[in-house]
């Protein structure tokens, strides 16, 4: 076994974006692509030699020649050991996990996470560090900077090795440990949530479906699901991780996953219905013929923590990305517990977890986690929501309204448009950005700028400053509208328009949400122009 020192050129599109470098498969597979990437993360790692890493990824098409191409370079990089998952397979919540728990030193994760994928799909590579959590934003961008300079990687001449069995063996001078996918990652929620009590629920008759979407959620949920909680094998639909995902677009939203939904609508209809992303850390919450925001998820975790063992001493504080609703913002409020809002992005949490300052925190985008990994975690949300209502005992809906009804309900959307023209897509946030000075004091659809800003944000624990996270305009009475770019897409650009609009009357709380938000609809139009700069006169997608 020898160890090449390949000569290559430098790429100059390997900045990582929202979450790791995502792009076409057809870019990962030129030549060197991948390696010079792996090369630059280890490039930029001090201490990487006789280290532990962690590897694994959802399971999509081109997975396993990159694990096979990864596990070489490490080799020649003078990694220690890689753990890795059966057949490289991990969800990126159980990867956070294990690097937590087997005190590694990083870990690299195979994913374009909801993307779809397949030849023709996406494909990412994210580099997360010792604390589970990916990479802070100062670590990419000294990756990026090494990408554009790299002449040369390393990497062990051997043949391709089979990760279909548990158990160690010797690569060059490294060792891989081939561990099963599941087990820490169901050990830890056995530890955070009461597994007789949700037992006991589905004992009783309440009906549960969890949608895998053929991504890498499926063995996780079965064990969960079926073999510790006791639901019927059925409960988990979808629960092969298929290369391509079945064909189809693994984001557990209203409109990607439409079987799930229907299913929810129906006269039988379970009582609870939830599915998650390609790489399992987003999650949906349904009930019976009622979708819970994100947001609200988050709220109503927050209201209810103290009904799961893991969190029966309460909350140190809450967390949550700029655009996503403030509905936790008011249970932060009425426990008397600090609240922060920080840009999108889970790697924005991880100082704020590290430092013990919030026990939960939250994303619009389907996403929900809290301080036992660094990563949102979808099926940690699923088993939340069943420890919360098998305390409660009530519909799922029913919970939601009584929460409402507390606290205010908070309407909530987001439209996304996708595949515009970067440019078009550019002069509109830079249009914005320019008349943020004139809008505070103007009017409009009943609604008066009370402030418009350039979201900046500066880390509470190391004082890093992340600038231009998003434009947000908020109105009186209580309303807010933001608008960012998309940092995961890898076709076009995609503007993200997040609407929101709090209601106190319990009385008004029934209104569909794409009504109640109508007049702030038009108006993101008015101020944006967003039909008259993008062409498009409605979004692509609406969750
Ligand atoms: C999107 C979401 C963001 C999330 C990110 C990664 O990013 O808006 O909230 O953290 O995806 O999620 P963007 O930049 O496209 O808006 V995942 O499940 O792709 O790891
Ligand atoms: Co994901």
């Amino acid at each position: 076994m020898r160890i090449r020192t390949q000569a290559t050129r430098p790429y100059e599109d390997q900045r990582p974006g929202t979450s790791g470098l995502r792009k076409k498969v057809r870019v990962f597979q030129q030549p060197h692509y991948l390696e010079n990437f792996v090369q630059s993360i280890f490039d930029c790692l001090d201490g990487l030699a006789g280290a532990t890493l962690v590897l694994g990824g959802d399971g999509r098409y081109y997975n396993d020649q990159a694990l096979q191409t990864i596990l070489k370079m490490a080799a020649a990089n003078g990694v220690g050991r890689v753990l890795v998952g059966r057949n490289g397979l991990l969800s990126t919540p159980a990867a956070s996990c294990i690097i937590r728990k087997h005190g590694a030193f990083g870990g690299i994760l195979l994913t374009a996470s909801h993307n779809p994928a397949g030849p023709d799909g996406d494909f990412g590579v994210k580099y997360n560090v010792g604390n589970g959590g990916p990479a802070p934003e100062s670590l990419t961008e000294r990756i990026y900077a090494r990408s554009r300079e790299l002449r040369a990687y390393r990497i062990l001449e051997v043949e391709d090795v089979a990760l279909d069995r548990l158990g160690c063996f010797r690569l060059g001078a490294m060792t891989v440990e081939v561990i099963d996918p599941v087990a820490d990652y169901a050990e830890l929620m056995e530890s955070l949530f009461d597994f007789d009590r949700i037992h006991a629920l589905l004992a009783d008759g309440f009906r549960i479906r969890f949608d895998a979407m053929h991504a890498v959620t499926g063995p996780y949920a079965r064990e969960l699901l079926v073999h510790r909680l006791g639901a019927p094998e059925e409960s988990v639909v979808h629960a092969t991780p298929l290369p391509d995902f079945g064909g189809g677009h693994p984001d557990p939203n209203l409109t990607y996953a439409r079987p799930l939904v229907e299913s929810l609508w129906r006269e039988d209809a379970p009582d609870f219905g939830a599915a998650s992303d390609g790489d399992g850390d987003r999650n949906m919450i349904l009930g019976r013929g009622f979708f819970v925001t994100p947001s609200d998820s988050l709220a109503l975790l927050a209201a209810h923590a103290t009904c799961a063992p893991g969190y029966r001493d309460g909350l140190a504080g809450i967390a949550r990305s700029m655009p996503t609703s403030r509905a936790a913002d008011r249970v932060a409020e009425r426990l008397g517990i600090p609240c922060y809002e920080t840009p999108t992005g889970w790697k924005y949490f991880g100082n704020l977890l590290d430092a013990g300052r919030i026990t939960l925190c939250g994303e619009e985008s389907f996403g929900t986690g809290s301080n036992h990994i660094r990563e949102k975690d979808g099926l940690w949300a699923v088993l939340f929501w069943l420890n919360l209502l098998a305390v409660a005992r009530q519909p799922v809906a029913e919970v939601v309204k009584a929460h409402w009804r507390a606290y205010g309900r908070h309407y909530y959307t987001r439209h996304d448009y996708e595949g515009l023209d970067p440019e078009a897509a550019h002069r509109l946030i830079e249009t914005l950005r320019a008349q943020l000075g004139k809008l505070p004091g103007r009017s409009g659809q009943g609604l008066r700028v009370l402030q418009a800003e350039d979201f900046r944000y500066e880390d509470p624990v190391d004082h890093s400053v992340s600038e231009h996270q998003g434009i947000r305009i908020l109105f009186e009475p209580e309303a807010r509208l933001v608008f960012r770019l998309s940092g995961t897409g890898t076709a076009g650009a995609t503007l993200r328009v997040y609407v929101e609009r709090f209601e106190p009357d319990p009385a008004q709380q029934d209104q569909d949400t794409q009504q109640a938000l109508a007049p702030l609809i038009r108006l993101a139009d008015e101020i944006a122009g967003i039909q008259r700069l993008t062409g498009r006169a409605r979004p692509d997608v609406i969750t």
